[in-house]
């Protein structure tokens, strides 16, 4: 479908934005006394980040919040998504707030607002206090009532003026990432910690809701998850239930405690030992009534049951620069099944879609990733044919707005829609902004 066409799928109401984080672009690690998080130090340790780079300045957007929040609005987007640094607001994650921690959101905020732009918060993309991480981080049961705190501190100040609220991004990426595998912060590599992790994180998630909505919340309040279509790589009976296993493990490990108060039996019976102590009540804290989910949706999984790699790039299918296979189709798919397994599925956003390019430098001003617009024309049409079969779709933003950090990969990967130039902090609107852009003109009509 041309972009022509595609605009008129989506209604008036729709919500459009372009996403970042905390840590992946703001720099400023001590400014105003900010304490060091977890990915502060994490980027310390030899051979942890890729180019061996780290967050101290990142996009400088600390710095440049004016200019950024007019670049965000030159766009066209009625939505900016962002992530407010924990150890701003509290430096060890416990003991005092610093009041001069929530300034700088306080700016961004009111100056989306005087934009015309709608604010999306999130509370924990990843960038715990490392004061927590020294009390045990989320593997601490602690750690939940702390995080209740902050968020209620951040509502307290911000929450008249925020359109939504997200307690967590991407909570398999902190568990497994971070604690099992040790690829990301806080580099631990323990199955057992990981499921403890992913536990604390959710119940967090439900008694940060409970109490944000006893504090009279009027944001809208929910969860982001990264999710992707788990799809069998034959149609073998083999492949097609380690398929099953692997949605089990990456989709309902997730989803099924916070729509249905349970974890999956089969993932609790794999996991054994290492399954997470639950307490009492915790499952009926965890599936409180949420106003959204996010869905961030990059790619899609293809399963054998002989647990081969799916080389998408030897197979001559089309991949983005982490390697990721380019599948729209996936995101149409999951958000079928999100809708199919859950019944009273709220208003859905995806909260991140985009696709890292080895983009050409910029050339006359110009930066042609045709690659990066036919990633996202393709995806939103997904999300187009998702809200055609029933999907109750509310918004789509894009990651990102501009190249940043991305985590282990360094500086190497670039996601944006707007080329950053790291020596000199320059930003260049990519083609893919410019089709964004227009693509959103049309759409107000
Ligand atoms: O950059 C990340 C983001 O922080 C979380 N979701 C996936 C993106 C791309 O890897």
């Amino acid at each position: 479908m041309s972009s022509h066409l595609l605009h008129r799928q989506f209604p008036p109401s729709f919500v459009w934005g372009v996403a970042t984080s905390s840590f992946q672009i703001e720099g400023a690690p001590h400014a105003d006394g900010k304490g060091e998080s977890i990915w502060d130090r994490f980027c310390r340790q030899p051979g942890a980040i890729a180019d061996a780079s780290n967050g101290d300045i990142a996009c400088d957007h600390f710095h440049r919040l004016d200019s950024d929040l007019d670049l965000i609005a030159s766009l066209g987007v009625n939505c900016y998504r962002f992530s407010i640094a924990w150890p701003r607001v509290q430096a060890l994650g416990h003991g005092d707030f610093n009041p001069k921690g929530l300034n700088f959101y306080e700016r961004l905020v009111d100056g989306l607002l005087r934009r015309g732009i709608q604010a999306f918060a999130t509370l924990n993309h990843w960038d715990l206090p490392q004061g927590l991480q020294d009390r045990g981080g989320w593997n601490d049961r602690d750690t939940v009532h702390r995080f209740v705190d902050y968020a209620r501190h951040v509502q307290a100040r911000l929450g008249d003026r925020l359109d939504g609220l997200t307690t967590h991004n991407e909570p398999w990426v902190v568990a497994v990432l971070g604690h099992e595998q040790g690829s990301f912060a806080p580099g631990i590599k323990s199955r057992r910690t990981a499921m403890q992790v992913c536990h604390h994180l959710l119940l967090s998630h439900g008694l940060a809701m409970q109490a944000l909505r006893a504090d009279g919340a009027t944001a809208e309040l929910g969860i982001v998850l990264n999710l992707t279509s788990s799809v069998p790589a034959t149609a073998m009976p083999a492949d097609i239930a380690a398929a099953q296993r692997a949605d089990a493990r990456s989709r309902r490990w997730y989803a099924d405690p916070l729509f249905k108060g349970c974890y999956p039996e089969e993932v609790l019976a794999e996991l054994g030992a290492d399954a997470p102590v639950v307490q009492p009540g915790d499952m009926g804290s965890i599936a409180q009534p949420m106003d959204y989910l996010g869905v961030n949706y990059y790619t899609r999984t293809v399963i054998s049951a002989g647990g081969e790699a799916w080389d998408a790039k030897g197979r001559g299918l089309p991949v983005s620069d982490m390697d990721w296979e380019i599948y729209p189709q996936g995101l149409a798919d999951l958000l079928v099944l999100l809708h199919r397994d859950y019944p009273g599925l709220p208003p859905v956003y995806v909260t991140e879609n985009g696709g890292a390019f080895k983009d050409q430098a910029v050339v006359n001003g110009r930066v042609q990733d045709d690659d990066r617009i036919d990633y996202l024309r393709g995806h939103i049409a997904a999300v187009a044919s998702a809200m055609q079969q029933g999907v109750p779709m509310a918004g789509y933003m894009v990651w990102s707005l501009m190249d940043n950090f991305e985590w282990a990969s360094g500086y190497l990967k670039r996601f944006g829609i707007v080329h950053v130039d790291y020596d000199t902090q320059v930003r260049t609107p990519k083609a893919s902004a410019d089709w964004y852009r227009d693509f959103l003109k049309d759409w107000r009509g």
